[in-house]
């Protein structure tokens, strides 16, 4: 019996952050670990992304993008979801815990996401601007506000409810975008969350797997 072909994704042939986990492949490669499913990538370039081809598969020209057999998935939310009910690990097996679980996944997206990608366009795009200065500790606040009620919400728990679930897997991605800014370090039991999310060794081999793709190649701003 032949063995059955893997999933393949797609992700940057060159990185902005150089491979240090930001790219949106990071979470799905986390949770192809964490479930143990083998995958392949492949590496598009910003052209690429752009082209009809790719755009078949992703109508916004970006990446990740998620194909198995017939079934072609973009949105990285969609396809750890897809992944996380596809194989054990990731959801709990009791609807109401899995339900919870993939409120955390929504939350993670909608709620937590937006306003760090906020900062990140303030500071990426926008950062030239006479009113950047201005604007960007307003953005920061914004972010406080949401990290306050998440840290008063995780409490001493290791995980937002019960085992670690995709919602963790998520939320820890979407966390780690503020890496090197400080910000999280306001809120003692988010970093050891974090931390503790990147101890994991399936985001270790996720994180090395990215982080190889790039290996010798500068980043690309
Ligand atoms: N909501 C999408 C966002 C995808 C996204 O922004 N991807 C970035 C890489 S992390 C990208 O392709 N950027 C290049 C571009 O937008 O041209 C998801 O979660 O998959």
């Amino acid at each position: 019996m032949p063995l059955p072909t893997p999933p393949t994704i797609t992700a940057f042939e060159r990185s902005p952050d150089g491979g240090k986990g930001r790219a949106r492949d990071m979470r799905v490669r986390w949770a192809f670990e964490e479930v143990g499913q083998p995958y392949d990538v492949r590496l598009v370039s910003f052209t690429e992304m752009k082209e009809p081809a790719h755009r078949a598969l992703h109508p916004f020209g970006q990446i990740p993008t998620y194909e198995e057999g017939d079934l072609a998935l973009f949105e990285s939310g969609a396809i750890v979801f897809h992944i996380a009910e596809r194989h054990a690990g990731l959801l709990p097996d009791d609807a109401n815990a899995r339900a919870r679980a993939i409120t955390w996944m929504f939350a993670a997206l909608n709620t937590m996401e937006p306003p760090i990608l906020d900062r990140e366009i303030a500071k990426l795009v926008e950062g030239k601007k006479t009113w950047s200065e201005q604007r960007l500790p307003l953005v920061e606040d914004r972010i406080r506000v949401r990290l306050g009620e998440l840290s008063g919400r995780l409490g001493d728990a290791d995980w937002l409810d019960g085992a670690f679930s995709a919602g963790d897997l998520l939320m820890v991605a979407v966390l780690l975008r503020l890496s090197g800014s400080g910000i999280l370090d306001e809120y003692p039991n988010l970093s050891a969350y974090t931390a503790r999310g990147q101890a994991r060794p399936a985001f270790q081999r996720a994180f090395d797997a990215q982080l190889a793709v790039f290996a010798g190649r500068p980043p690309t701003g």
